[in-house]
């Protein structure tokens, strides 16, 4: 059989046959490019090798129109494609994926976070937001970690190659909050992102939201810290709290303590949630330290004050009835829908 390879190329080029049907059409076991190559033995000695180079151009020119076609560059012009969508995006309406027809909506954390900020605004509270990478004073030397001192260790997590620092915790901006809002009365709550270097489990998770809080004028004392904390996590869960204060420890407080309720998820039986403690710790807070206040420009024997840092998340939990803090950066539509 005599092979017209100028008019079996014009002919691919023209094909406009679907994926299979053209697969089968010039490639398959019968097709025209085996057929072809099949009949290079009664083809003139001296023309073989330009015959057997035209024949394997044009067996690629095939290969290629056939990717083309498998993703779908040779669909009609109106038709709209997203090669990196894992479905056909020109699916009947009907028929398409919902995650089409859904419209964008700010994260649960989002919206606690602004409902956080509505409540402290009606305290008279000013906002400032935290930074996602920070330096070393900041993060030590402003609250009271000398260099060496122990305690950094708690807080040590991500550096990067210049020396600066993934912040464990919104208290990198108690100092640039005291002297953005100072001189005092301050009141300031600072919101940010948080990351910490460790495992994750139901209340715990790499990336996280705290809330700093910052009070500082003259006769401040660690009632005024319980009463204003209190209010808060009132006016937010909007039920009266049943409230535990702990000792702990941090070098920028002097006393230090912790804000614990107990667990709404199992009634303080113990679940995976409290770690079977029956309480959940929801924030930090102390008597900020005077060598914090000094570092600040602010004069410790005038001045007193107060500070906390609440997990924005654990919060969120406890309101939403979430009972796993991972589900909060999973990105699941299924879970964001329901918020
Ligand atoms: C601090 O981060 C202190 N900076 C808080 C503070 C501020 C104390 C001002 C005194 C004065 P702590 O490591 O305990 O403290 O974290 C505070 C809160 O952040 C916790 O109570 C919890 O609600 C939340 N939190 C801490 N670690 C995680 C984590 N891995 N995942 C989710 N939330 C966390």
């Amino acid at each position: 059989m005599e092979y017209n390879l100028k008019e079996l190329r014009k002919k691919i080029i023209a094909d406009k046959k679907d994926y299979e049907s053209f697969k089968k059409t010039y490639l398959g076991t019968d097709g025209f490019v085996k057929k072809a190559l099949d009949n290079i033995k009664d083809i003139p000695k001296e023309e073989k090798a330009s015959y057997g180079k035209e024949i394997n151009d044009i067996k690629q020119l095939c290969i290629d129109i056939l990717e083309k076609k498998r993703v779908g560059v040779t669909q009609k012009n109106n038709e709209k494609i997203d090669p990196t969508a894992p479905f056909d995006i020109n699916t009947a309406k009907d028929k398409r994926p919902e995650i089409l027809d859904l419209k964008g909506s700010k994260h649960p954390i989002h919206k606690e976070v602004e409902r956080f900020i509505e409540i402290f605004k009606s305290m008279g509270f000013d906002v400032m937001e935290s930074r996602q990478l920070d330096d070393d004073y900041h993060m030590f030397e402003s609250l009271n970690f000398p260099k060496g001192h122990p305690a950094r260790d708690m807080y040590d997590t991500f550096w990067t190659e210049d020396n600066f620092v993934l912040p464990a915790h919104t208290s990198t901006m108690q100092n640039r909050a005291m002297k953005e809002f100072g001189p005092p009365p301050i009141r300031a709550v600072l919101p940010g992102r948080c990351f910490r270097n460790e495992a994750t489990d139901a209340s715990h998770e790499h990336t996280f939201y705290q809330i700093e809080g910052v009070y500082v004028d003259e006769g401040i004392s660690v009632g005024n810290m319980q009463a204003t904390i209190k209010a808060f996590l009132e006016a937010y869960l909007e039920k009266e709290l049943e409230v535990r204060i702990q000792p702990s420890f941090f070098p920028f407080t002097e006393p230090d303590c912790e804000f614990v309720i107990g667990c709404p998820f199992c009634s303080k039986a113990g679940c995976s949630v409290c770690g079977h403690s029956g309480w959940i710790e929801l924030m930090g807070c102390g008597m900020i330290h005077p060598n914090v206040l000094s570092q600040a420009g602010i004069d410790p024997e005038k001045y007193s004050g107060f500070a906390w840092g609440f997990g924005v998340d654990r919060l969120t939990m406890i309101k939403l009835g979430i009972d796993d803090i991972r589900y909060l950066r999973d990105s699941n539509l299924n879970f964001l829908k329901q918020f």
